[in-house]
């Protein structure tokens, strides 16, 4: 560990990194500075199985974060260090560093083998980031990735590479869906023929979104694409104060931002939780964020507008599809707690499309409410 930090551009002594359990995705740890005052570090294990052209992401990450530094300073902000993400360069200049084959302290991830992709930000001093919203804190919430879409809304697409390819492409996802049904690998298809049977049913619907990006009447944008109340840091008043884990930053409907919160935020239950009846949506939460939202972007059409209460559909939908297809798989996509961690996802995220379905009309009357 300490020889990968020695090859950052890191001025300043520090600790040895300590591991953090955040994410489902990349190893992350904390490197802490010796004296107080200085800065100190965040560093990460890129999951390169999952982000596969790593130079692409990193120079995603760049861009996206020179661009809002530039929008916080034409705009007079104050405390910028803390309002958008630093990369640290390695000393030859490079925004990652790779090291051989090898097993590393503090790993505790199931999808990580082989060689590693490091990357370093400077740490984000006295932020807190949250795992429960409140309404306050989600009006602020949606006022904070509405913000982060407009920031970005003059960047050219074509400067950022799609980190992974199709990320939230439901017509993509169905297709890996079935590649898995048809392999069924670890052999677990017959056991989950309910759950095959309601992602079947709604295929066509599902794809409502893809088919009007072809016709040309739903365009993209630059989204967040992990639009989950932890990728938010939070100031010592409760401000939202920075939005983190950049790594799929790319071109997409809003619908997927706006319909992500809502999955993970808006939900009475967790994302696995075993208790299904745990699992409703909660619309004052609803209510609150699209608030904030609604307050910043500015950009959205009529049709975008109407379509956000199947945006929350979609994204759950998508989830769904996406932990059975691992289940499915034999779990080599996210990390899993136990054996059945993503069946009991899978279901979670069933029950929470099943209970958005229910209050679509109440969504869509809070839209207009506050669209007036
Ligand atoms: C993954 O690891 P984390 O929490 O940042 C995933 C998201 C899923 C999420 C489900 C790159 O994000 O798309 O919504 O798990 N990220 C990737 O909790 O696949
Ligand atoms: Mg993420």
């Amino acid at each position: 560990m300490e020889n990968i930090l020695s090859h950052f551009a890191i001025q300043n002594e520090v600790s040895a990194p300590q591991p953090l359990t955040i994410g489902i995705i990349n190893d992350s740890y904390i490197v802490r500075a010796k004296k107080a005052g200085e800065k100190s570090y965040f560093l990460q294990r890129i999951n390169h199985h999952i982000f596969q052209n790593v130079e692409g992401l990193q120079q995603n990450i760049q861009k996206v974060t020179d661009h809002i530094r530039r929008k916080l300073i034409a705009a007079g902000e104050t405390d910028i260090r803390r309002k958008v993400l630093e990369l640290v360069p390695t000393k030859d200049g490079k925004l990652y560093y790779k090291t051989p084959e090898g097993d590393y302290e503090g790993s505790e991830s199931n999808v990580q083998r082989g060689e590693g992709y490091w990357r370093v930000y400077v740490l984000i001093e006295n932020a807190r980031s949250q795992e429960k919203v409140t309404p306050a804190s989600a009006e602020l919430t949606g006022e904070a990735f509405g913000r982060f879409q407009c920031q970005l809304a003059d960047l050219p697409f074509g400067e950022l590479c799609e980190s992974i390819p199709n990320f939230h492409n439901i017509e993509f996802r169905l297709q890996q869906f079935d590649e898995a049904l048809a392999a069924d690998a670890a052999g677990r298809k017959s056991a989950v023929a309910d759950l095959i049977e309601a992602i079947n049913s709604r295929r066509d619907e599902m794809c409502l979104a893809e088919r009007l990006f072809r016709e040309g009447k739903l365009p993209k944008h630059i989204n967040h694409c992990d639009t989950k109340v932890n990728n938010i840091l939070f100031d010592e008043a409760g401000r939202p104060l920075c939005i983190v884990d950049l790594d799929t930053v790319m071109p997409g409907f809003v619908l997927s931002d706006f319909g992500d919160f809502m999955r993970s935020a808006a939900n009475t239950g967790k994302e696995d939780d075993q208790n299904l009846d745990n699992i409703h949506v909660d619309l004052e939460i609803f209510e609150a964020y699209t608030r904030g939202y609604l307050k910043q972007a500015t950009f959205l059409t009529d049709l975008e507008k109407e379509l956000l209460p199947y945006g929350c559909r979609l994204l759950s939908y998508m989830q769904t599809v996406r932990f059975l297809t691992d289940y499915l798989n034999g779990d080599t996509y996210y990390k899993i707690q136990y054996p059945e961690h993503n069946l009991v996802r899978t279901r979670a995220q069933l029950r929470l499309l099943e209970e958005q379905e229910k209050v679509a009309d109440q969504m869509t009357q809070i839209i207009n409410k506050l669209s007036k």
